[in-house]
């Protein structure tokens, strides 16, 4: 991996409103933005909302407004999405954004120039839901294997040579196994490809919301070509600074729009002579107590009201550790409460307030003194695990993140906190106070070195709570805010003895059940 990093979340559609769904990408970019960041990366993280279509068409008409005006109102919904989640994109492409028109006119060119564009005329089926073509042996029950209501369509239009592509597509996967993850993706796309690629129609003459054709205004292109467009229109290609620096980046996506990321976009951009994607993430999805999301039943889950009821930071939490990422998972409001409960408010919430607060009492609320006092056996093995420096083992932690590993990433650093607390438990400094007060000291030392270092490493998951932990052990509240490196956990930067300390504020409140 070079020293820069560019994620990419889907740009959304703007005729949903924002749902748990979206959140989950989001936050997961996110994590990953905000680690190689703290890894010393220079980093490019992207999110942004898709505007053209028949989709977003229709959903203006049914408001009886023009399209232009309905995405100008409802596009800010998803930045404010980013806002409410605590995204730290570096930017937010619209397409309908000139920069983005431009760029995308001049990749149809360059696709164009290479021969893999020609005219012809499309007769097949069309689900507007999921902006898709689908061959007649595709239906099931005549709908599209997502569900969606299907269309015929009859007209002329221009096609890419996918067809051309599957051979080379084979090719690129093979060279670069880690292309597509998780691996059971990966299996799926290598089939579909092996299966027969056809050429795709890339244009569309019976409606208007999107970009003309360059040269044949009649056309308006595909809007899945237009989207995945803003991979590279929005760092400024062809010619823009941070396209070079930055481009190949990695994409996240849903395990539902996997086809078009890792088949026809790497297509694309091999068509114009461009270098594909690093990575695509395909992660799974969520259901509702048990059951699919949808409008219809009514559990559409809000990012707001998450984030209202159980906290930005748990939420964020919760939707990191709870499913493997790349996997299914249920959301349980219970199971909600009882992870944030279990894992943030008694295991480190708790480990936070005992150690504070002993220190405040016992030792002035200044980092105490481990001067004097040996180490012992557990004390070892317990810094050894939080004080994770060693370059081997982080180099290690950077693979698990790209591997987008962060539900185990969350369960090893959750298990350091239950050892520091069974630490508290076993060593009793209240004990050793009477018996001899430096032991007490070396104690609780090793205990505030312990939460020092998982503050570090949750900073990537839960930054603002993070942040307030490390302000709490010293740390100005500037350079806490901005974040504090991961070479920072080696033992040169541990705590100093005599450091301020701030009395422990109650972090994770416990839910109600
Ligand atoms: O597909 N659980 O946009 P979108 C998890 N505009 N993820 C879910 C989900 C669920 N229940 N429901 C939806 C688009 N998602 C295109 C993308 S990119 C060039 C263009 C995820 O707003 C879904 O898998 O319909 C997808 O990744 C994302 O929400 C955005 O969906």
């Amino acid at each position: 991996m070079k020293n820069t990093f560019y994620i990419t979340t889907p740009i959304y559609y703007v005729n949903d409103l924002p749902h748990i769904g979206h959140a989950y990408t989001s936050v997961a970019c996110d994590v990953l933005a905000r680690f190689m960041r703290l890894a010393g990366r220079d980093v490019r993280l992207l999110t942004g909302t898709d505007e053209h279509g028949q989709k977003v068409e229709k959903s203006s008409q049914a408001k009886g407004i023009a399209p232009k005006q309905f995405v100008d109102e409802v596009s800010r919904h998803f930045r404010d999405l980013a806002k409410l989640m605590n995204i730290s994109n570096n930017d937010f492409i619209r397409t309908t954004e000139p920069r983005h028109i431009k760029g995308t006119q001049l990749l149809w060119q360059k696709m164009q120039e290479s021969g893999h564009i020609y005219l012809g005329s499309y007769a097949g089926w069309y689900a507007v839901r999921d902006e898709a073509f689908y061959a007649e042996s595709e239906l099931v029950n005549g709908k599209a294997p997502s569900g969606a209501e299907v269309e015929w369509v009859e007209e002329p239009s221009y096609f890419f040579r996918l067809s051309a592509f599957q051979d080379k597509l084979l090719k690129f996967y093979e060279e670069h196994p880690d292309f597509i993850m998780p691996q059971s993706r990966r299996n799926e796309v290598i089939s579909f490809v092996k299966g027969g690629l056809k050429d795709l129609s890339i244009s569309r003459t019976t409606f208007n919301w999107g970009i003309p054709v360059p040269g044949d205004e009649k056309h308006i292109m595909y809007v899945w070509l237009d989207a995945l467009a803003n991979y590279i229109t929005a760092p400024g290609y062809p010619d823009g600074e941070d396209y070079k620096k930055f481009w190949p980046g990695m994409h996240m996506v849903g395990k539902d729009i996997l086809r078009f990321h890792a088949v026809y976009w790497p297509a694309f951009l091999m068509s114009a002579d461009l270098p594909p994607p690093r990575r695509v993430f395909a992660h799974g999805w969520w259901t509702i107590e048990g059951e699919k999301m949808s409008k219809s039943l009514g559990n559409v889950v809000a990012p707001s009201e998450l984030v209202e009821t159980y906290g930005l930071d748990q939420t964020r939490y919760f939707l990191m550790r709870e499913v493997p990422f790349g996997n299914d998972g249920n959301f349980a409001r219970e199971r909600m409460a009882s992870v944030i409960n279990s894992e943030l408010a008694n295991n480190v919430g708790n480990l936070i307030q005992r150690t504070l607060s002993m220190i405040h009492k016992n030792c002035g609320g200044v980092v105490p003194d481990a001067q004097g006092v040996a180490k012992d056996e557990r004390d070892m093995a317990f810094l050894q695990k939080a004080q994770v420096t060693d370059s081997v083992t982080h180099q290690d932690v950077e693979k698990r993140y790209y591997d987008c590993k962060f539900n185990e990433i969350l369960a090893d650093i959750m298990h350091i906190a239950s050892e520091a607390n069974l630490y508290i438990d076993t060593k009793a400094p209240w004990k050793q106070k009477k018996i001899d007060e430096k032991l007490m000291q070396a104690t609780l030392y090793h205990l505030a070195e312990a939460i020092r270092c998982i503050a570090i490493m949750l900073q990537p998951f839960i930054p603002d709570s993070a942040a307030k932990i490390l302000v709490m052990l010293g740390y100005a509240e500037e350079k806490a805010a901005k974040g504090i490196s991961f070479s920072e956990l080696a033992p040169e930067y541990a705590l100093k003895s005599g450091t301020v300390i701030a009395p422990p504020q109650p972090l994770f409140p416990r839910i109600e059940i």
